[in-house]
């Protein structure tokens, strides 16, 4: 086991005071297991690591010493009440500073308007000094300890988070730990030859290296950043797994993870509550394979958990980690034992099975797919979620599409072709993104409301069209409401919004049709937001009573397991949520154009002894089912939450 020498003990002591010093010695205790043995598996054979252990621990002592006096209040109340971000109270609402508000203080005019959504978690997406130019939606940072100035500055975002703290708003920003923009210091110095700088980055003399490792590599962006190294006058050719000016770190120099360790504590002293670890499964390379989900990557996140919390307690760190359904639990910490890594983790399964489902109208596949995988650790949560700033990616096994009688490749396909809008009957107004011509792979772009056939009922003028498709919307986010993950909006889904048409008038934009769901917040149309008879007022209403009624529902806190129930009907996805705690908890959702119907003996089954609706469909025209019959009839495309000891 790992321990402080005295000499540092004794600086621990006279930095923070009783009691601090002894809470801070405490959580050393506690916490060196998981400091100390992923530090010796990264770095034991290029470094001292109880060295490298007592100068990170000397680093979080100085965090903890800077901590501003409110954040260690928050601190001990999280540590009092560590399942403060697994509350069935918590609703996730992710937005662009700029397109949302303008700025950092723009955002915090805008906060009653959150507030009424029911809003309690907002994730900024990256607000960090981004290079000029294309910086990958601020994926390419140039400087870390700014803020992009376009947006304010650190000053702003401390008086934001405080604002948000006492409006009991949880503050989730993006930290870029894979790579940094070719702008960032240590990139400039390394090309100037600096070779301490040269050491943070892979770079490679010549094409044998990259040859090499690019053999089994995958392309992020085949279209438009084809290949994974980029040559660079000079040094040779450098690893960008990204785009060219995004230049992947070296984890396997320590520098690197000291210093993304400072920045994280950094901006936890400025008072963010969540840091969303961007591209999280890329942090290790290794020849020969797609150097993806490698084991140090994990090990690098436990660590960095490990002492952040010793530092700032109340930080919770989120992986951003869009891969493969059976690499995805890993990054919560389930291995073959629990090992504490991240407390929130993506839940990219189930946005790729409501998608599918939504475009095949049979569950099979959802309920297959998600009734055999590892549940979350109970610690932690998924964040669920329908879309994002990214495209869609296929997440389909093909061993789970084979299980259902599908073809992976032959229903992945289906997939881009009926977003894209090309399928024969398609409602979809999506489009095709890094469509790969060499392994036929695709994914897809576009706002929900587009994805769900709002934008296409809207043009045709066809109202019964528009309703069902804004049934579906409701559904979709019915799911994501009470799947057991905190719940994320994506900005204008609340209204509605379709795809921004003007994407591609922006030049720095116009070869990345991810700008087509990354629109501008409409205010026009936010004002129109409690008329119940215009698209977005019905929209904001079902949003709206949703997240009142997960609040009410203790069932569906993070913790608790989620079960699927097959309702014995192909188009009703039904599944049970269980907290130790709470009554039981049964959904259904009807994914078809057709009303349906499922044994009322499934609420027995779900352990509901005396049911009650808790909450179903507000959209127009769907009607609550009654519980009384024998069978439990569901309107198209509408749900039912029922709860009951
Ligand atoms: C992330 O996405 C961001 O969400 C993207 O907007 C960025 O472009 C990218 O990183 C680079 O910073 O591959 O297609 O498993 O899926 O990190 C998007 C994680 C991506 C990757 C994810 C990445």
């Amino acid at each position: 086991m790992f321990r402080l020498d005295q000499e540092a003990e004794a600086a621990v002591r006279e930095r923070l005071g009783l009691p601090e010093a002894d809470a801070f010695l405490a959580r050393l205790e506690q916490l060196s297991f998981d400091i100390a043995g992923p530090l010796e598996q990264v770095y034991g054979g290029v470094a001292d690591t109880t060295r490298l252990a007592t100068g990170l621990v000397l680093d979080a002592l100085d965090a903890a010493a800077a901590r501003p006096a409110p954040l260690r209040l928050l601190d001990r109340r999280r540590e009092i009440d560590p399942g403060w971000f697994q509350r069935s109270r918590m609703i996730g609402y992710v937005c662009y500073a700029d397109r949302f508000a303008g700025s950092l203080r723009g955002v915090r005019e805008h906060l009653d308007y959150l507030a009424e959504l029911g809003v309690t978690y907002l994730h900024l997406m990256p607000l960090l000094q981004p290079r000029d130019g294309d910086s990958d939606g601020g994926y390419a940072v140039a400087d870390y300890g700014a803020v992009d100035r376009r947006l304010g500055t650190m000053a702003d975002l401390e008086v934001l988070a405080a604002e948000l703290r006492g409006r009991g708003i949880a503050l989730c920003i993006d930290l870029v730990l894979n790579h940094t923009a070719r702008e960032h210091e240590w990139a400039r110095k390394a090309l100037a030859g600096d070779p301490a700088c040269r050491e943070m980055y892979l770079i490679y003399p010549d094409r044998t290296g990259p040859d090499a490792y690019e053999a089994t590599l995958p392309e992020v962006f085949p279209d438009t950043a084809p290949g994974s190294f980029t040559e660079v006058p000079g040094p040779g050719w450098v690893w960008t797994t990204f785009h060219d000016y995004q230049w992947d770190l070296n984890y396997a120099n320590p520098a690197v993870f000291r210093h993304m360790l400072a920045t994280m504590l950094t901006l936890a002293n400025r008072g963010v509550d969540v840091l969303r670890l961007d591209a999280a499964p890329f942090l290790w390379k290794r020849a020969g394979t797609d150097s993806q989900n490698q084991p140090e990557a994990h090990l690098l996140l436990q660590a960095f958990r490990a002492l952040t919390r010793l530092a700032a307690p109340g930080l919770v760190l989120k992986a951003e980690a869009i891969v493969g359904p059976e690499m995805l639990v890993q990054y919560l910490g389930a291995h073959d034992r629990y090992q504490p890594e991240c407390d929130l983790a993506y839940d990219n399964q189930l946005m790729v099975m409501l998608w599918s489902t939504l475009a095949t109208r049979d569950v099979r596949l959802a309920e297959h797919a998600l009734a055999r995988r590892r549940p979350a650790p109970a610690p932690t949560s998924w964040v669920s979620y329908l879309r994002c700033h990214d495209d869609i990616g296929w997440a389909v096994s093909d061993a789970d599409a084979a299980a259902v009688g599908l073809g992976g490749f032959e229903h992945r396909r289906f997939l881009n072709e009926f977003f894209a809008g090309r399928f024969p009957g398609s409602f979809a107004r999506g489009a095709v993104f890094q469509e790969n011509l060499m392994t036929g792979d695709a994914r897809i772009s576009g706002m929900a409301a587009s994805l769900c056939g709002i934008e296409s009922a809207a043009a045709a003028g066809d109202e019964a069209e528009l309703t069902l498709a804004l049934r579906r919307l409701e559904c979709l986010y019915a799911v994501v409401f009470s799947f057991g993950g905190i719940p994320l909006i994506y900005m204008g889904d609340e209204l509605a919004l379709p795809n921004d048409p003007g994407w591609a008038d922006d030049p720095a934009h116009a070869h990345d049709n991810r700008w087509m769901h990354r629109p501008r917040m409409d205010w026009g149309r936010a004002a129109r937001r409690r008329d119940p008879a215009s698209v977005e007022g019905r929209a904001f209403a079902a949003l709206r009573s949703l997240a009142h009624a997960r609040r009410q529902l203790l069932a569906l806190r993070s913790g608790g397991t989620t079960e699927i129930l097959p309702a014995g009907n192909q188009s009703v996805l039904a599944y049970r949520r269980a907290h130790p705690r709470s009554a039981p908890f049964l959904s259904l959702t009807n994914f078809s154009d057709a009303s349906q119907s499922v044994d009322a003996g499934l609420i027995a089954r779900a352990g509901l002894r005396h049911p009650r609706l808790a909450h179903a469909s507000t959209a127009a025209g769907a009607e609550a089912p009654p519980l009384e019959l024998a069978r439990i009839e569901l309107d198209p495309w509408s749900f039912a939450w029922l709860t009951g000891t």
